[in-house]
């Protein structure tokens, strides 16, 4: 089997990655040109994957790779998704998150109908939630230019499913973290924080909206899931959540705990980090995903908070 990764340098396309080559799939990543070579996450396994350029702004360049390499699948992980970024440059998050999912839905269509696609679609579709806990029937409401433009990705994956037949699935993952998540990211920046106090680098940390919850999970399990849709025999959309939901709050009480220091001594709030519109609550309802795909999350939101911090700790405490 060979597999197609667009966004395969970030911290989903790592995971997903290592889960495909243990699964014997000869795997392509496709990277975008740059000037200095941003290849961190997936150093280890430089050597077993094939890197491809293309870039989701170049329709001509997505067909090529996919003439050239035939996959049998496609996971379309690729993306600018740091909502805060889709405020300030919000044509371009549009261009990617959007419109850079026809292109390789059309892409597809060209080369091959019956390859099988995958779509990062995401939990900040529901922005304003119409329901709790939020499910795949969930009317959307988001609540950013990310947000808008991943139902925008979302849905031409489901016309290009029902207009062409195509075996497109699209994964609705809630918020899903690791020691490779981007260090802008709260749950990062908590645990990268966090560890630099610890270790007397660092004096305090400067954070926004500490009321907002969020389903959090592990990104190697949520990767599980995504192959999985593909393995059915139907394509279809599905939630990916723990169905637990913790506060910002938490997050950082439970980080600064585990380090025996009270939160209360070193948080600040600072404006700069509150967003002009709010996603306050989202909760994942995973029954569909259980049921069908037989798929549960192993790592616990306190285990994910400790193997993040113990990750920073140790990276921080070599130098790096
Ligand atoms: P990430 O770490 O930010 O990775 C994004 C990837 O997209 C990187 O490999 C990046 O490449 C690539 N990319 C960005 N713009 C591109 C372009 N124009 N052409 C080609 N590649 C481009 O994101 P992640 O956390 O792994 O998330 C993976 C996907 O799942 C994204 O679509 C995200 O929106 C979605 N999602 C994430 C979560 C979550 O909680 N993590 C939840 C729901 C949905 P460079 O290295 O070149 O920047
Ligand atoms: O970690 P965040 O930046 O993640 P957010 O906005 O929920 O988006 C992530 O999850 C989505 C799935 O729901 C993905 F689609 C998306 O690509 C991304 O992976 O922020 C989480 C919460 C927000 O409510 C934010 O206001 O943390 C709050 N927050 C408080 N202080 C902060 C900060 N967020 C960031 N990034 N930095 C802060 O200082």
């Amino acid at each position: 089997m060979k597999a197609l990764i667009t966004g395969i340098t970030g911290q989903d396309g790592s995971y997903l990655a290592e889960l495909l080559l243990e699964k014997g799939y000869e795997v392509f990543g496709m990277v975008r040109r740059a000037s200095t070579e941003s290849f961190e996450r997936i150093e280890h396994i430089r050597e077993k994957v094939t890197l491809v350029q293309a870039d989701l702004l170049d329709q001509l360049s997505i067909i090529n790779i996919i003439e050239e390499n035939r996959p049998d699948e496609v996971y379309n992980l690729a993306a600018q998704s740091f909502v805060p970024t889709s405020w300030n440059q919000p044509v371009l998050t549009g261009e990617f998150n959007a419109i850079g999912v026809t292109k390789i839905l059309e892409a597809i269509r060209l080369v091959d109908k019956k390859i099988k696609f995958y779509q990062a679609s995401s939990s900040e579709m529901f922005g304003k939630v119409q329901e709790v806990p939020q499910k795949e029937s969930t009317p959307f409401y988001p609540r950013s230019p990310y947000g808008v433009a991943k139902v925008y990705g979302h849905w031409i994956t489901v016309n290009y499913r029902e207009s062409y037949d195509m075996p497109a699935s699209s994964g609705i993952l809630f918020n899903h973290e690791s020691p490779r998540r981007g260090l802008e990211f709260v749950t990062r920046k908590i645990t990268d924080g966090v560890a630099r106090i610890k270790l007397g680098l660092q004096e305090k940390l400067a954070l926004g909206n500490l009321d907002s919850k969020r389903d959090w999970g592990f990104a190697g399990d949520y990767v599980k899931a995504m192959w999985l849709m593909l393995q059915q025999e139907n394509p279809g959309d599905f939630v990916i959540a723990t169905g637990k939901t913790h506060s910002v709050e938490d997050f950082v009480k439970t980080a600064f705990g585990h380090v025996d220091l009270d939160f209360k001594d070193y948080v600040i709030t600072d404006p700069r980090f509150v967003r002009p519109a709010e996603v306050d609550l989202l909760l994942g309802d995973p029954s569909l995903a259980k049921e069908k795909l037989k798929w549960e999350p192993l790592v616990t939101f306190d285990t994910l908070v400790k193997m993040m911090l113990d990750a920073d700790l140790k990276r921080l405490s070599s130098g790096k």
